[in-house]
């Protein structure tokens, strides 16, 4: 493919959702539910030029793929003809949907249709997402996620990603009792030797009370997590805030704030001593960009969610850039996934936002 610029202006010609089913080797636990596939959405969106851009739609479950896939298309009119500029049209679907909201599937399927938009311009221009926006190549470290698979269960996974060069991992919490959660960062600790950061990841599992009483009991240890991640509901600001008060310990949300205003809520309640705000339930790329200046203006250092291909790009981006969480599970539909290398993203020489379809794959996991 030709590294020249097609042309400066393009529309968009056709917008196309695909669902798929894409099977995970093992299922991947957590305090609030398990994991064993990834349904999503494939956002392809096709220019007056010829040069298709991509976005994908995670839905977690499976219940909503049929939905959110009907409702991306039911976007096309909206996206359909339209010249390609997606901070543009962004604001339009946003402002589209200002009386229903932007929570949701609804902005699930802007997202998804804001990751293509920027996918293509970057194509169009023959470039990478960073470039585009001006920045370039940073690798950034990346860490492996630890299921909630018990000590042994744990301690192999974070074996595993240390021998790959992972200098971080993230396990999963949130046991019966808080002697379990200690006895499995004790497990990973002697696994993966003293040089390799272990966040913990509680998922929402606890109150704040709780969350206070089971952090003091692991800082009692003689190890200083990277962070503790959404120990009570995502929502509850205040008592996030609270706890964060209460501990020594970075506490660490962002996966489950939906858009900038979201994120700037947050902000205002101390909520976070770090953010990790995901590039699907920021509204896309467009949103995360926003969510990132919110962060970078207040000081918290930012870590992604998922999506590492597009979050490689994003974090190349971003001055108070902290950890790229790694993810693996769609790259069997994906034709070159992220690159990984002594620890660090690399994306030199990637085109778009890296994300290309294996099509033979992606036919096997249609739904
Ligand atoms: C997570 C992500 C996706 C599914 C389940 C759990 C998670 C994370 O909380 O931090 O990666
Ligand atoms: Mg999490």
């Amino acid at each position: 493919m030709s590294t020249m610029p097609l042309s400066a202006t393009a529309t968009v010609r056709e917008l196309r959702a695909r669902a798929v089913r894409v099977p995970m080797p093992e299922p991947h636990r957590t305090a609030s539910g398990v994991i064993a596939e990834s349904p999503l959405v494939l956002v392809d969106v096709v220019t007056s030029n010829g040069v298709v851009g991509h976005g994908i739609v995670f839905t977690y479950s499976t219940a909503a793929l049929a939905a959110t896939t009907a409702l991306v298309q039911e976007l096309a009119p909206l996206v359909v003809g339209t010249e390609l500029a997606p901070a543009e049209r962004w604001h339009a679907l946003c402002a589209r949907f200002r009386l229903l909201g932007t929570q949701g599937l609804v902005g699930m399927a802007i997202s998804g249709i804001d990751m293509a938009l920027w996918d293509a311009l970057a194509r169009t221009h023959g470039t990478s997402l960073v470039r585009l926006l001006g920045g370039l190549e940073r690798p950034q470290r990346v860490y492996g996620a630890v299921g909630y698979d018990g000590t042994a269960g744990a301690a192999r996974t974070a074996a595993a990603w240390a021998a790959r060069g992972f200098t971080g991992v993230k396990a999963k919490i949130g046991y019966p009792d808080v002697q379990e959660d200690l006895a499995v960062v004790r497990a990973i600790r002697e696994a993966v030797g003293p040089s390799v950061a272990i966040m913990v990841d509680y998922n929402q599992s606890l109150t704040p009370t709780d969350a206070i009483g089971r952090i003091r009991v692991l800082e009692r240890e003689d190890e200083h997590l990277g962070w503790v991640e959404e120990p009570t509901l995502a929502h509850d600001f205040a008592g996030h805030a609270q706890v964060a008060q209460a501990v020594a310990t970075p506490i660490q949300c962002g996966e489950n704030w939906w858009g900038p205003q979201d994120m700037a809520h947050a902000i205002r309640a101390a909520a976070s001593d770090v953010v990790m705000p995901d590039v699907m339930k920021m509204l896309g790329v467009t949103g995360w960009l926003k969510a990132a200046t919110l962060a970078e203006a207040a000081g918290l250092r930012v870590s992604t969610h998922l999506w590492s291909e597009v979050s490689a790009q994003l974090l190349s981006l971003t001055p108070m850039a902290h950890w790229l969480e790694y993810c693996d599970w769609w790259n069997p539909i994906l034709a070159a996934p992220l690159r990984v290398e002594q620890g660090l993203s690399r994306i030199d020489g990637v085109l778009g936002t890296g994300v290309e379809w294996n099509e033979a794959a992606v036919q096997r996991c249609l739904a």
